[in-house]
């Protein structure tokens, strides 16, 4: 009969220990930094933009000025949540900035430095893309009409404004992220990073009209770090 040693038992055990060790560092031992950021005060009204140009196109439906968009809850949209001392490499993809009802969808775009924009033009008139970058070369290209889409690609981490010469009101952000922890308020102000390792990280909040706030945070395995922000008018 062939028997095994329990020193080779206890080896296989180690082993099998070991292995299941390895292959469960994955998703299921990172956490989640989640929470809502919010106006503090009483909510700005829409202001309406006046539509000077194209109006054919353009005033086919209303436009609001978009720098700080709240929520019935409270909630401030467009708001960009990330982790700036993380150490991990940015994940890039192709992403979509699409020009549509001479508005920008999405208002504020995040993506992982080396993404690839894709720069879409649905509206059938002459749009310009001027981006206010410094560590990335600047654009400022025309996009006629039969040019429906313009592709870049955005190598390093920056917060960039985003603007159409043709059209003024036309004002976007492009949020080029060091890692891949980021995100972006929905309408209702809620946010969600998604698989970020265990540690204590640094959190920055920014908003384009209210500024920028740092959180400290503490995320462990399998579990939700929730992070509940207010911002208010810088004074
Ligand atoms: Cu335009």
């Amino acid at each position: 009969m062939n028997k095994t040693s329990p020193l080779a038992i206890m080896a296989m055990i180690g082993a099998a220990v070991l292995c299941f060790g390895i292959l469960s560092v994955d998703a299921a031992d990172n956490g989640w930094i989640t929470g809502t950021v919010k106006y503090e005060g009483t909510p700005p009204k829409p202001r309406p933009v006046d539509i000077t140009k194209d109006k054919e196109v353009c005033g086919l439906k209303p436009h609001f000025e978009e720098d700080l968009i709240v929520g019935a809850n409270g909630g401030i949209a467009n708001a960009v949540v990330y982790v700036a001392d993380a150490k991990a490499k940015p994940k890039p993809e192709t992403v979509i900035f699409d020009q549509k009802g001479c508005d920008y969808e999405p208002h504020v775009l995040a993506f992982a430095a080396g993404s690839t924009i894709q720069i879409k033009n649905d509206d059938g008139i002459l749009h310009n893309i001027h981006t206010y970058s410094t560590k990335n070369p600047p654009i400022n290209i025309a996009q006629p009409q039969f040019k429906k889409v313009i592709a870049v690609k955005v190598e390093k981490p920056e917060l960039i404004k985003v603007t159409c010469d043709a059209h003024g009101w036309m004002k976007g952000w492009w949020f080029s992220a060091a890692n891949p922890y980021y995100a972006v308020t929905d309408k209702n102000g809620n946010f969600t990073i998604k698989d970020v390792p265990p540690g204590n990280y640094e959190v920055t909040v920014w908003q384009e009209k209210l500024g920028e706030q740092k959180h400290q945070v503490s995320v462990k395995a399998g579990a939700p770090t929730t992070l509940d922000v207010s911002m208010k008018p810088k004074a």
